[in-house]
């Protein structure tokens, strides 16, 4: 048996026993440093005690360790005593033993000045220990925490970016030094760098006055460099030689004339504005203008490393100024925006334009290739479109196998205060390493302006910076002085590096300040007086750096005045343009078109019919096979889970289908048609209330799965369903964000119960209810709801239809005027998003099917049964999904009523599952000839022609509806006009439940 030490048990002298044969110097070196354990096979028995050479106590311990590693490598690397202590501890020495003086200076092996500089005439090694131990925790001191006292803010009022004094053990002064035991005598005493530092460039020791100045360029001027807490040792690494190596911040003359001149079209633009609309919002960038170059470099950068399709989100602030220099949406087109009296083309309400979103595809000019820049649109809701960016970016990686993200990535934009504040932030932060959506990487860009609206910082985050949020990935975070525009471009080119390395998220926070109030018509100083007068007195960021490069003679004033000038003209004729545009159109903003090929040319959809969305005995009999089989071999179900497969195939042999099985059915033959399907939500795979079972696990084998639903024929699209991290806000934002890349997919969110969504409810009253409306976007994206009340408790009972449905945009007064054959399309076209609640699986695999099938795009909620999962009457027969079937949107009364409806005294209208408690108790009562019992299974947009059908039929029968929710909840408040209008408000509609401040519930709460 091998027993595994780490140097630092051999060196601090815990006794061990010996087995195993030496290793040569380099095999240990690389067991220390590529294993995940810094292990080494022990190369000699050694049980000194510490008090035997007290030099070796825990905390010199991985100080002499370094050096052992160092001496492995090359014994002449480490100073002469060192070299004779680790020969004799090799050879055997006894404890105590190993240690002797070292030589007489002066010989060949060292260099007098050296040597003596290293150890002094008389050395003491112990004290040559401590010395070098404290620059060891110098360097790492300043790796730490350089960044506290890095010169980040350009106004110089640093407590507001990160409060509280300088750390005590950064050396801002000499009587620092005293903190580490040194002094400055000291100062040229010359030091073996340990490995964890590369300031050295190929020097290996430096004396410690440059050490300390080396490490204040690196660590201590306009940027500030976070990274220490990450747990991997390479990225530590790479980030430390990206930083410290000497000389790093050098720039060619052509990448500072190009740097100058975006900060020139940054900076003019937004004076172009302001000249121009001084009395309209446009939430400018003046105070960090360097977003501008910040943003380029890091396109450029990526583009350079095979990016293809960049698509970013970001808020209010710079907007404009990044459609217009960055995406370059047309100049003119931007400026239109402004002329309140454009009327709009498109249908929908529109939004205001810095919200608008846009695509655009370019040469880029450094790399000379292709890319697409996307921004998407979004609500006034900061962070808000932080998920959806991720998912549209990882839908678009999907439908291009880009499976490593190296030709798609995403660039997300925030606010200081936002980023710091909102929890959507930490929910997106948490999706970034999960493999169902993961990015593989985002580049995170804060402008940092210091304040939220009128909010200082101090009263609005409890963290040192915005972006500590950023940690829980281990995201390094690069704070750069944005008045430095060659630092800002510096970290820019690392940001995209590691992202393309190591693709992982980064964060690059731009400090800087607002020049203006919170929007150019805001008064900042009734709140920040003493921070607006520091800006008032502040030069711009253009300015300085152009004198700069005028004084190093990068650039001439002329040149750059010419620069102004350009840039001046083309702002100036694109304004003159603009004047000619008559109307404005939505839809040259849209931030994801889809391809041509779904709608003609027009936009329009190509027909407005829904085919049959039946299927054939065969197909069903297939898909049905697949569902209660487990398609690879030698792979080994969970007893219970064997039995529930049988379960279904006997439910296949009877051409029955329970609601798992339905679900199926619709899966499985939209896979089969090519649609891609994405399931994501809590617990999904298995399903919350365990009917589900589309992953299945392998009783013997860790982490063997199998999907059967990848198996249901060679061509299909592929299945994906993943279980989601416990979040709504974020994962729902994701999905719907996959699902706009696309319309031929089929994208469902299910929520672990229906009441959970509303812990996502910015996505949907802000994204899915109004999104078409407001950005002319269809999204096809599936809410699953769990709803009912079974006892469950308050929380466990409503996804509240009431709400959904007080947000369709139809009118409960008027009766829609289409023509009988078009109706169902019609309305589904109009209406903003379409709510169901099946109270059959047949009808709810139809509305799957259509979902897909139908040639628009609307947002599906559908509130999912919990009972009549396993409920012996909700079973559906294979003849309700043949081939010719198709959804339907009410179910009306097949039953003894149909015989004499002249005697029916009472029609009930009802949904969902409340069905079946109906006709069991209408059956008890003896009512089955009096009392008929209709079905609405598509409560938006509301089936008035089919409920016309239904009032008519029974001529002499009162309206009830019937739910059950209280009467302030439910559906009732949504039906009760419709009905009215339906019947011309000839008839009462009834209903007798009393309101309820929660969810009604039945039985015990568990
Ligand atoms: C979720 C949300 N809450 C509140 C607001 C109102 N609001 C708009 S801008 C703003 C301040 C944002 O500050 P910051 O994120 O630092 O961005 P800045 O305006 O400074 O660029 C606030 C509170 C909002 N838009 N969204
Ligand atoms: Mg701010």
């Amino acid at each position: 048996m091998q027993i595994f030490i780490t140097i630092s048990d051999f060196l601090i002298n815990r006794p061990f026993r010996l087995i195993g044969r030496p290793l040569v110097q380099s095999q240990a070196r690389l067991a220390a440093v590529g294993g995940a354990l810094r292990t080494f096979q022990p190369m000699r028995s050694y049980t000194a005690s510490v008090s035997a050479e007290p030099f070796l106590n825990g905390t010199s311990s991985n100080y002499v360790e370094e050096m052992y590693y160092a001496w492995l490598e090359n014994p002449r690397s480490v100073h002469k005593s060192w070299d004779i202590f680790f020969r004799n501890a090799n050879a055997g020495a006894p404890p105590g033993a190993a240690y002797q003086s070292p030589p007489p200076l002066g010989g060949a092996a060292l260099g007098l000045a050296n040597a003596q500089a290293m150890v002094g005439v008389q050395p003491n090694v112990e004290k040559l220990v401590e010395d070098h131990l404290a620059v060891q925790s110098l360097v790492r001191a300043y790796q730490i925490r350089g960044h506290h006292v890095a010169q980040l803010d350009p106004l110089g009022i640093m407590a507001a970016i990160d409060p509280g004094p300088p750390p005590s053990d950064i050396i801002t002064s000499n009587d620092k030094l005293e903190f580490y035991g040194l002094d400055e005598s000291d100062l040229d005493k010359v030091f073996r760098l340990p490995t964890t530092t590369f300031i050295g460039g190929s020097e290996s020791t430096l004396p410690l006055r440059e050490i300390i100045q080396r490490l204040e360029m690196a660590y201590c001027q306009s940027i500030g460099v976070e990274f220490m807490f990450i747990n991997d040792l390479e990225q530590c690494q790479w980030i430390r030689q990206k930083f410290e190596r000497p000389g790093i911040m050098q720039f060619t003359l052509e990448e500072k004339r190009t740097l100058l001149a975006r900060m020139v079209r940054s900076t003019r633009f937004e004076e172009f504005l302001q000249r121009k609309w001084s009395s309209e919002k446009r939430f400018g960038l003046e105070g960090c203008e360097s977003l501008i170059p910040a943003l380029k470099t890091i396109i450029d950068k990526s583009s350079m490393n095979g990016v293809e399709s960049i698509i970013m989100g970001m808020p209010h602030r710079g907007r404009l100024n990044v459609l217009a220099n960055v995406i370059r949406k047309e100049l003119d087109q931007i400026f239109c925006q402004f002329d309140s009296k454009l009327e709009a083309a498109d249908e929908g309400s529109g939004d205001v334009k810095y919200h608008l979103g846009m695509w655009h595809r370019r040469i880029n000019r450094v790399t000379d290739r292709n890319i697409t820049l996307s921004l998407m649109a979004n609500p006034s809701h900061l962070e808000a479109v932080d998920p959806v960016v991720q998912g549209k970016t990882k839908a678009e990686q999907f439908y291009c196998g880009d499976t490593e993200g190296n030709r798609v990535m995403s660039i997300l934009l925030h606010g200081d205060a936002a980023f710091a504040g909102q929890g959507v932030v930490y929910e997106t932060f948490h999706l970034s390493d999960l493999p169902s959506y993961t990015t593989h990487g985002t580049i995170h860009v804060v402008v940092n302006n210091q304040i939220g609206f009128t909010t200082d910082p101090r009263v609005a985050r409890s963290s040192s910076y915005p972006t500590d949020v950023a940690k829980v990935v281990n995201a390094p975070i690069f704070h750069v002085n944005a008045d430095d525009p060659e630092a800002v471009m510096y970290v820019c080119n690392v940001a995209a590096e590691w992202r393309a390395t190591f693709h992982k998220d980064v964060v690059v926070d731009l400090v800087c300040y607002r020049r203006n109030g919170h929007n150019e018509m805001d008064e900042p100083m009734f709140t920040q007086p003493l921070m607006y007068k520091q800006i008032k007195k502040q030069k711009g960021v253009l300015q300085k750096y152009a004198e700069k490069l005028i004084a190093e003679g990068a650039v001439t004033r002329q040149e750059y005045e010419e620069e102004i000038a350009k840039y001046d003209k083309i702002c100036e004729e694109a304004h003159t343009r603009s004047k000619d545009e008559k109307i404005l159109h939505i839809k040259h903003w849209l931030d994801s078109p889809w391809p041509v090929c779904f709608f003609k040319m027009d936009g329009q959809p190509k027909s407005m019919t829904s085919p049959s969305t039946g299927l054939t005995e065969e197909e069903l009999g297939h898909i049905g096979h697949i569902a209660s089989s487990v398609p690879v071999e030698d792979f080994t179900i969970h007893g219970g889970l064997s039995r529930i497969l049988k379960g279904r195939a006997a439910m296949v042999g009877q051409r029955v289908c329970d609601w798992a099985l339905g679900e199926y059915m619709a899966f499985g033959s939209l896979l089969k048609e090519g649609t891609h399907i994405r399931l994501s939500g809590q617990d999904v795979e298995r399903g919350t209330f365990s009917h589900r079972h589309h992953v299945l696990h392998d009783q013997n084998v860790d982490k063997r799965i199998c999907i059967p639903m990848n198996h249901i024929a060679p061509n299909q699209a592929p299945y994906t369903v993943c279980n989601s991290s416990l979040s709504e806000y974020g994962v729902l934002g994701f999905e719907l964000g996959f699902a706009m890349a696309s319309p031929n997919a089929l994208v469902l969110w299910e929520a672990q119960f229906g009441d959970f969504h509303n812990t996502a409810q910015c996505i949907i009253d802000q994204f899915i209810c109004p999104g078409q409306a407001k950005w002319v976007r269809q999204n096809g994206i599936v809410l699953l709801l769990p709803h009912g009340m079974e006892g469950m408790g308050p929380e466990h009972s409503s996804a509240r239809p009431e709400r959904f449905l007080q947000m369709c945009n139809e009118d409960p007064d008027a009766y829609p005027k289409f023509s009988a054959e078009e109706f169902a399309v019609r309305q589904l076209y109009d209406c903003n998003w379409i709510i169901v609640n099946c109270s059959t699986p047949a009808n709810y695999f139809h509305v799957l099917r259509r979902q897909i099938l139908q040639p628009f795009r609307k947002p599906l909620i559908v509130f999912t049964p919990k009972s009549l999962l396993r409920h012996p009457d909700a079973k559906s027969n294979f003849d309700d999904m043949l081939t010719g079937t198709h959804f339907q949107r009410l179910i009306p009364d097949s039953g003894p009523v149909c015989e004499k409806p002249d005697g029916v005294k009472r029609i009930v209208f009802c949904t969902g599952k409340v069905y079946y408690e109906l006709t069991r108790e209408r059956k008890n009562r003896g009512m089955d000839n009096t009392v008929a019992i209709a079905r609405i299974e598509q409560l938006s947009p509301f089936p008035f022609d089919q409920v016309k059908v239904e009032t008519d039929r029974y001529p002499n029968a009162d309206l009830v509806w019937c739910q059950e929710e209280h009467k302030n909840q439910g559906y009732y408040d949504y039906v009760k006009p419709r009905l009215r209008t339906t019947v011309d408000r000839t008839r009462p509609v009834r209903y007798d439940q009393p309101p309820s401040l929660t969810p009604a519930h039945r039985g015990r709460y568990q």
